[in-house]
C-alpha cells in the first residue's frame, strides 16, 4: 500500500496514526503541491490523503481511510465515538490564530510538499488566500500575539484530556487520531508552551503511533 501526503496536513496524520498504533506496512509518498495532476488522474480532485490499496485503487477522504486500515485485519483497536463537543468549542475559539501561527512557520519548513520552490510558492499563494493574509510577513508578525492566544486557548484544552493515554474516557478512540493529529500540527512551533497534561498526552501518544515528523 502506498499513503500519498503532505507533511503539514492533520487529514493526512489521521491515517498515520492508525498505521503506527497497528504497525502497517505502508510506504508514504508525499505529492508536491503544485503536482495539480498528480493529484487528479488518482482520484479526480487536488486533495491527499490518498490510500492507494494492494489492489491498486485509490480511496480519499482521511476518516475513510482509517476505517479501512483499522478493519484491514478484523480486528479494529480504535472505539467509534460522537466526537467531543467541547473540544470542538475549544478548537473553534482559536482556529484563526492557531491556523495562521502554523502557517508562519510551516511555509518555510523543509517538507516534501515542497521539494520544488514552485510547489512552495504554489502553497504559500493558495494558503494565504485561505487565511485572507497578503503575504507572509504578516503571518510573522502576527506570531507573538498568535502564540499568546493559543497558549491561553491550550489551557483550557489541557482540562479536557482525559489521560495522557487516551483523550477520552472510552479508551482508545477516533478521538486520539482526530484531535491528535490536529495537536500534532502544533510541534513545528518553536518554543510554545504546551501545558502538561497536553504534553504527556502527545509523547504517550508518539511513541504509539510513530507520527514523530521532523519538520526541519
Ligand atoms: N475531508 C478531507 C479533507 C482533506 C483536506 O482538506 N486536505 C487538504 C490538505 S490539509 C488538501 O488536500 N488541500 C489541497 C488544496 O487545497 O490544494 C479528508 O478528511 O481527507
Amino acid at each position: 500500500m502506498k499513503l500519498f501526503v503532505y507533511e503539514h496536513c492533520p487529514y493526512c496524520i489521521r491515517p498515520r496514526v492508525v498505521l503506527g498504533y497497528k504497525n502497517i506496512g505502508c510506504d508514504i509518498e508525499y505529492l508536491l503541491d503544485n503536482d495539480i495532476d498528480g493529484h487528479m488522474e488518482k482520484i479526480g480532485a487536488k486533495q491527499v490523503p490518498i490510500l492507494q490499496k494492494e489492489d491498486k485503487s485509490y480511496m480519499t477522504e482521511s476518516l475513510d481511510i482509517v476505517d479501512y486500515l483499522d478493519n484491514l485485519n478484523a480486528n479494529p483497536i480504535f472505539t467509534k465515538t460522537n466526537g467531543r463537543n467541547d473540544i470542538e468549542k475549544i478548537f473553534s475559539e482559536m482556529s484563526s490564530e492557531y491556523r495562521t501561527l502554523i502557517f508562519s512557520y510551516v511555509q518555510c519548513a523543509s517538507l516534501g510538499e515542497f521539494a520544488t520552490d514552485e510547489a512552495r510558492q504554489y502553497f504559500i499563494k493558495r494558503y494565504l488566500k485561505h487565511i485572507n493574509l497578503d503575504n507572509v510577513n504578516e503571518a510573522i508578525e502576527l506570531r507573538e500575539k498568535h502564540k499568546e492566544k493559543v497558549e491561553n486557548t491550550l489551557k483550557k484544552l489541557e482540562k479536557c484530556i482525559y489521560s495522557k493515554k487516551h483523550i477520552s474516557d472510552c479508551g482508545l478512540s477516533m478521538d486520539d487520531v482526530i484531535y491528535f493529529a490536529n495537536l500534532q500540527r502544533m510541534l513545528i512551533v518553536p518554543d510554545l508552551n504546551i501545558p502538561l497534561k497536553i504534553s504527556e498526552y502527545m509523547e504517550y501518544q508518539l511513541s504509539k503511533n510513530n507520527c514523530n515528523i521532523k519538520y526541519i
